[in-house]
């Protein structure tokens, strides 16, 4: 969440600060914001806008400089507003921010007891004011920022300008993502390498408590004592189209259509061998997972729900038993450790705080057998587990989660498999079986697909609701619920998801002709306790939209809606299942009209508690 970006070179910054913005606009989008350095003076300029009306104020103001700081913003301090869109200044110097500074208050009483006056409602401002008193005592820039960073708690990632010193930018990082750019006469640094492949595609992870200077030839890094410190240069490997739109109308609804190819990337690693070994986690998966007796999945929304599909893989093939909590939750609760658990940790981005921070207390706690299933190599999370499962998915700008959690999906059926295996519990033609059937997967999903047109007709329907419910039985009861959190999302209607054996005992109240329910439906060994379930809801007037497969034998009648999925596919079928609600809900979306790839209040790559 939020984004930033610092640029210092021999050619005008702005139109690379902006062009920056636009690819972290997913990360926050309530206000952006560029400070620049021209003629000796600090210019700013912020709109409580996108980063669309941000540039047609810059180019009003004609703005143009060598060295810039810009940011585009999720609100925790302050509501959205000009008045607190970064860059927040403090005489000549100008601070963009990530995160959140915990003992802000603290250090702002103190500045305000010294003269300074706050303009803002942010805990950012406090940090431009403490990073100025530094200066007023004579340190440098650099070093100003260095001795301000000791003094903060919380997260940060930051980026600083002075007109004092228009030679050199400043950016530092602690809990919050920032990497560095090495541009051919240039610099650069930002939230996250979309934003720097327009000037390079060579990146310098900055790792925790790192301070760094930027000028035109180079730059250094020091530790948050003064200490140099070297970090190695990456060539990234991802490719500009790959965060561009292309044919596609939203990020969304390109990112659901990427799924096949997501996933036959993430699958590659099987494509050819006959069998799964514990190296798919990495070198020292034997040494890790020998012994494991229980496996703990930490998560947050989407990924928190594909941890609770994977429940139910590991407790039936694997045989292992699982508990699946939020991130959020765990981080904060008394539980008892136990060494012989694998700790599953899944997110997107790598980045987010929450699951971060439960990945730390449970190693705290003396659990060192940690895996990292998330979709960026040199992510926080990846760097801190002891194994990891990279998800090729490619970037997921859209906010609403998709080809991440499919990808996810299939990372945690090789993990049930290679569990079971190590565990004595997977026949060889069994092996074989579901190997085969994860190397159909992306063709599965692919004609599950087609049934866009079927599913924009019933958005069409129920568009215009203000309520929904979703029902699953079993491995598909977390598929409910993925499908009632995207439609929350993006179309705003307010959806819940049950068990379906729940129902009877308190959501059936709310079943009406106004309330129509969503089945998950696939022919497996509860579809007629669903169909019980289905009943109780016609029988109180509820209309039905049923997402059936091959096998499952529900006819369509008044009231009751009917699609049906092209295959019936075992274990993997909650891979399948969920996409048609991916498209319900964006469809539902576009029919009410919403932002869907900016959805009110929300943001992408939660760096905040
Ligand atoms: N706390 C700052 C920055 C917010 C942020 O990083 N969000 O993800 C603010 O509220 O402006």
């Amino acid at each position: 969440m939020c984004g930033i970006v610092t640029a210092i070179s021999t050619s005008d910054i702005v139109p690379v600060l902006l062009e920056g913005l636009r690819k972290l606009e997913y990360r926050g989008y309530d206000s952006a914001g560029l400070a620049v350095v021209a003629d000796g003076r600090l210019r700013r300029v912020r709109s409580a806008g996108r980063v669309a009306d941000l540039a047609a104020l810059a180019a009003r103001e004609g703005a143009s400089a060598r060295v810039g700081i810009a940011h585009t913003r999720w609100a925790t301090h302050g509501v959205p507003s000009e008045r607190n869109a970064h860059p927040h200044v403090s005489g000549g110097l100008a601070v963009v921010h990530n995160g959140i500074i915990e003992n802000f208050e603290a250090i702002k009483s103190a500045l305000e007891n010294r003269g300074y006056v706050f303009e803002s409602d942010t805990d950012t401002e406090a940090i431009a004011h403490l990073i100025h008193s530094k200066l007023a005592a004579g340190a440098d820039l650099f070093d100003a920022v260095r001795q301000a960073t000791v003094e903060l708690t919380g997260a940060y990632a930051i980026g600083v300008l002075s007109e004092a010193d228009p030679a050199r930018a400043v950016v530092a990082r602690s809990g919050a993502p920032l990497l560095l750019g090495v541009g051919e006469g240039g610099m650069y640094a930002a939230s996250d390498t979309a934003a720097l492949l327009q000037v390079t595609r060579n990146v310098v992870y900055l790792e925790d408590g790192d301070v760094a200077e930027l000028c035109v030839g180079g730059y250094r890094i020091v530790r948050a004592d003064g200490s140099p410190v070297e970090r190695p240069v990456h060539l990234s490997s991802l490719s500009a189209d790959a965060v561009e739109l292309g044919q596609f109308r939203h990020y969304m609804q390109k990112e659901i259509f990427e799924q096949p190819q997501a996933l036959a990337q993430t699958l590659e690693i099987i494509a050819g061998g006959g069998s799964v070994t514990p190296q798919l986690f990495g070198a020292r998966a034997p040494e890790v997972l020998d012994g494991v007796r229980r496996v703990l999945v930490l998560a947050c929304g989407t990924s928190y729900h594909a941890g609770l599909v994977a429940r139910y893989w590991l407790e039936s093939v694997a045989k292992l038993p699982c508990t699946v909590e939020i991130a959020s939750e765990y981080r904060y609760r008394d539980s008892v450790p136990d060494p012989d658990t694998l700790v599953v940790v899944i997110s997107q981005s790598g980045e987010t705080a929450d699951t971060l921070a439960a990945l730390k207390h449970a190693l705290a706690q003396g659990m060192q057998r940690t895996l990292a299933i998330c979709n960026v190599p040199e992510s926080a999370i990846v760097r801190e587990a002891s194994l990891r499962f990279i998800t090729r998915a490619g970037p997921e700008i859209g906010v609403a989660s998709t080809k991440a959690f499919t990808t996810q999906l299939a990372a945690l059926a090789l993990l049930t498999l290679t569990l079971a295996k190590l565990g004595g519990r997977l026949p060889a033609e069994d092996e074989a079986h579901h190997l085969q059937n994860l190397r159909h997967l992306p063709v599965a999903v692919q004609k599950v697909l087609e049934l866009e047109p079927a599913i924009e007709r019933w958005a069409q329907r129920f568009a215009g609701k203000q309520h929904a419910l979703f029902l699953g039985r079993g491995s598909h009861w977390p598929i409910a619920m993925e499908g009632a959190l995207k439609l929350k999302e993006i179309s705003y209607i307010h959806a819940e998801a049950y068990a379906a054996g729940e129902l009877k005992h308190g959501p059936l109240a709310l079943v009406d002709k106004n309330m129509p329910v969503i089945a998950v439906a696939p022919a497996n060994r509860l579809l007629e306790k669903l169909k019980s379930n289905l009943q109780e809801v016609r029988a109180r007037g509820g209309e039905l939209y049923v997402f059936a497969d091959a096998g499952s034998e529900i006819a369509e009648s008044e009231g009751v809606h009917i699609l049906q999925l092209p295959e019936h596919y075992g274990m993997l079928s909650p891979v399948l299942h969920v996409v048609p609600l991916q498209l319900l809900s964006y469809h539902a979306a576009l029919v009410k009209g919403t932002d869907v790839d900016k959805p009110r209040n929300l943001a992408k790559s939660v760096t905040v508690e």
